[in-house]
């Protein structure tokens, strides 16, 4: 696109009004990676396979979305031919695994965001339309919100794009690009809300502008590409011009 075109293009974007916010889930709207990841060491645990990923590896591992994805990966990358193991078992590994993060969030280890909560509520009175991108499951999706919002998810976003919907997820643009379809809007017309450099990379590919606040596990990632940088969701905090573009 010559500079002139991309000049006119970016200003287009800015005037749009913004009608939907999509928020990526884990690492943006709660600290989830954590439990995600001791519950991958619990699955390989009770399957004796002598694997633990720390938080180094892990970090690593988290440049693949899915945990599925992320165990083959691993069993691809790191184990020796001999140990490696079946796509049934890991099939099997994850499941339990899920299972374990799932008792972890219903015992409250894992909360949403520091100004999440906040930041939901403004947006929601402000007639602001939410939705959900992310790589992993409507069940996880569904447990975490009940837990922290008290509420049904269905009640508070629009629409939930989720892992177990798409054949490509993150960095692929599909998962954001199935929340424009099912809810008929245009890029220009919503914001992204992402923790991590695949979720950057995905809402840019779906030509969505994209806010980025870094999470624990995705701190000084490459996010050149973001249209903001914010280092809380406290609305006090945000860049004057980012309230402005949200008009909240
Ligand atoms: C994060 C992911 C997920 C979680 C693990 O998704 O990539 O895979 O790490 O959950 P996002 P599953 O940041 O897009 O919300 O084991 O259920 O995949
Ligand atoms: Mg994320």
């Amino acid at each position: 696109m010559k500079k002139k075109e991309l000049e006119r293009y970016r200003n287009f974007t800015e005037i749009t009004k913004i009608r939907c916010l999509i928020f990526d889930f884990d690492g943006t709207l709660a600290e989830t990676e954590e439990a995600h990841r001791k519950a991958f060491n619990r699955a390989f645990q009770s399957n004796k396979l002598g694997w633990n990923w720390d938080q180094h590896i892990y970090k690593r591992l988290l440049q693949v979305a899915g945990g599925k994805e992320r165990i083959e990966f691993y069993n691809r990358s790191f184990s020796s031919n001999s140990k490696q193991i079946s796509s049934k078992d890991i099939e099997e590994i994850h499941l339990q695994k899920t299972k374990f993060y799932m008792q972890s969030v219903s015992q409250g280890f894992v909360q949403l965001r520091p100004g999440i909560r906040e930041f939901l509520e403004e947006a929601r009175y402000n007639k602001k339309k939410l939705a959900i991108s992310t790589s992993t499951s409507r069940d996880n999706v569904t447990l975490l919100l009940k837990s922290c919002l008290n509420e049904n998810p269905e009640d508070v976003f629009s629409f939930i794009s989720t892992g177990d919907l798409v054949k490509k997820k993150k960095p692929s643009p599909d998962l954001y690009e199935l929340v424009l379809e099912e809810m008929n809007l245009k890029p220009e017309e919503c914001l992204a809300f992402e923790d991590s450099r695949i979720g950057l990379v995905s809402a840019k590919r779906a030509n969505i502008n994209t806010v980025i606040n870094p999470s624990h596990y995705s701190v000084g990632d490459n996010f050149d590409e973001a249209d903001y940088l914010l280092t809380s969701f406290l609305l006090e905090q945000f860049p004057k011009s980012l309230r402005k573009r949200l008009a909240l």
